[in-house]
């Protein structure tokens, strides 16, 4: 069947994009496991396996962000949507960071109605199955996804008369930058949003050791499989020979850093091939997979202000152990 000029267009790009990301993909997992202290960027954990897996984490009983963020939501929905609404006339282009699907969107959605909503995902898959659905429960909304790294400058389309810009970040994924690196974030989206924009983040709280050590260290093990598929996933893609029984998932909180650390240990000594180079491990040799820092509220807000925002706003669960910051821009 012949296809229209458009549809091949759009099929080529799609193409040039996914090759495109084939190869970040395999330059940052040669580059990370040439590193002294091995390490691989945690954006990779979310292939479609990966996405599953931290779809099964957000919904374990020791998994405390997911259920908190949506609990203070629910609770303040009224004043969160009066924040990201209120700031001059006109109607508000909301873009969220990480394209949700979830309930978290969806209740901000329906209390905001925002004129145009912008997901970004890394994964085309969770864009295409996040926009979907909620076209689906949204059918007035003007839905527009954006394939991309949010950590990278984006192309956000410019909808006009779509008024004011306010970028969702929920989930604390800002938990992954270092604090230095989440300044710098901070100040992109503030030059993304403009003068009138606003931001709405997910920030996890700092708390008991112990609890964050059961967040990330979950009885049923789904952690340690959400760690350890970010290897399987090497092997499928890039044809590497990682042995998953040789790696342990191995998650602790640095309390002088202020964040849990992910790792895989390698339990013996061995030499791995991945695309063509070979890596040699240490018994005990690990690779830095992630970090999720944790902050305190004035901690947060102090860095926002570095930003180029005030931290106008903070709203918490009854059990105060997640955040989501109102920020405006300066
Ligand atoms: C998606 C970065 C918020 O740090 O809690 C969950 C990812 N890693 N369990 C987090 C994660 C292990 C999560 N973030």
């Amino acid at each position: 069947m012949a296809r229209s000029p458009r549809r091949q267009r759009a099929a080529r790009l799609v193409l040039d994009a996914s090759r495109l990301a084939a190869e970040s993909f395999r330059e940052d997992v040669i580059a990370g496991l040439s590193l002294p202290q091995k390490a691989l960027p945690p954006k990779y954990f979310y292939d479609a396996i990966g996405s599953r897996l931290f779809e099964a984490i957000c919904r374990l009983k020791e998994y405390y962000p997911t259920r908190s963020e949506l609990a203070l939501t629910r609770t303040h929905l009224g004043a969160i949507a009066r924040f990201a609404g209120k700031r001059g006339p006109g109607a508000v282009t909301l873009i969220e960071y990480g394209s949700g699907q979830g309930m978290k969107s969806r209740l901000l959605i329906a209390a905001l109605r925002p004129s145009a909503y912008v997901p970004v995902d890394i994964s085309a898959h969770a864009l295409r199955h996040a926009a979907l659905k909620l076209q689906r429960v949204f059918p007035w909304l003007d839905i527009r996804p954006v394939h991309g790294d949010f950590s990278q400058p984006l192309k956000i389309p410019l909808l006009k008369g779509h008024g004011r810009r306010v970028v969702y970040f929920p989930g604390s994924t800002i938990g992954n930058l270092t604090p230095e690196e989440a300044q710098a974030f901070l100040r992109m989206t503030r030059g993304q949003v403009g003068a009138r924009g606003a931001m709405l983040v997910g920030v996890d709280l700092k708390k008991d050791a112990n609890a964050l050590h059961a967040a990330y260290n979950d009885a049923k093990g789904v952690t340690a499989a959400f760690n350890l598929n970010l290897l399987a996933r090497i092997n499928r893609e890039l044809r590497g020979d990682f042995d998953l029984r040789r790696f342990r998932h191995y998650a602790f909180y640095n309390a002088t850093l202020g964040r849990i650390e992910m790792h895989l240990v390698s339990l013996v000594p061995q030499n791995v091939n991945v695309g063509g180079y070979r890596f040699a491990f240490e018994a005990g040799e690990s690779i830095h997979t992630e970090n999720s820092y944790k902050y305190s509220i004035e901690g947060f807000r102090a860095l926002a202000g570095r930003a180029g925002f005030s931290g106008a706003k903070v709203w918490l669960d009854r059990k105060r152990m997640f955040s989501l910051h109102g920020l405006a821009a300066n």
